[in-house]
């Protein structure tokens, strides 16, 4: 019985995770001036912020968050760019968190991204694309680790 208790808890607690995805807004967002509009695009679709900071990127910051492209050709650019100034990184909580945000921000390359979407409103290029957002469930958990510590987050 004891065992079972335990397993439902943990159901519980991977189901809370599900809901959450983790953003930045990007330096050439704070740059332009878009930080408090697309603060309030993300409060006015619906997510609670959880959890939220304004910071800098070191280089080995950016390096391993980014760490997955390091064998494209932009991966050097991308770094230079994402150290280049002040971001804001965030923890954001709705239903179908990963999914519903991918859809607010659009598509990685503002040209392609649709009408509304924040990219397509305040992106400057596919390199200098205003906001992150978590592509999976696991990697908005690791994003989220990789900036806030448990007593950051509320
Ligand atoms: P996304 O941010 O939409 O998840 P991604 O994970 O494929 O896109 O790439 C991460 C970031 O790398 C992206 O936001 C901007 C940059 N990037 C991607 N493709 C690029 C390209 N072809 N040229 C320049 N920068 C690029
Ligand atoms: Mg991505």
């Amino acid at each position: 019985m004891k065992c079972l208790s335990l397993r439902k808890i943990i159901v519980k607690t991977n189901k809370m995770a599900t809901n959450r995805t983790f953003t930045m807004l990007k330096p050439d967002a704070i740059e332009n001036g878009h930080m408090g509009k697309i603060l309030d695009m993300i409060i006015e679709a619906g997510f609670d912020i959880k959890a939220m900071k304004y910071t800098r990127l070191t280089e080995d910051q950016a390096k391993k968050f980014y760490e997955v492209h390091a064998e494209r050709p932009f991966y050097g650019e991308l770094v230079e760019y994402m150290t280049s100034g002040p971001i804001v990184a965030a923890i954001l909580e709705k239903d179908n968190a990963v999914a519903d945000f991918r859809a607010l921000i659009g598509a990685t390359d503002p040209a392609e991204a649709a009408d509304g979407t924040i990219r397509k409103l305040y992106a400057e290029s596919k390199g200098r694309n205003a906001t992150h957002g978590s592509d999976s469930d696991e990697n908005a958990q690791i994003e989220s680790d990789f900036h806030f510590s448990a007593a950051e987050i509320f």
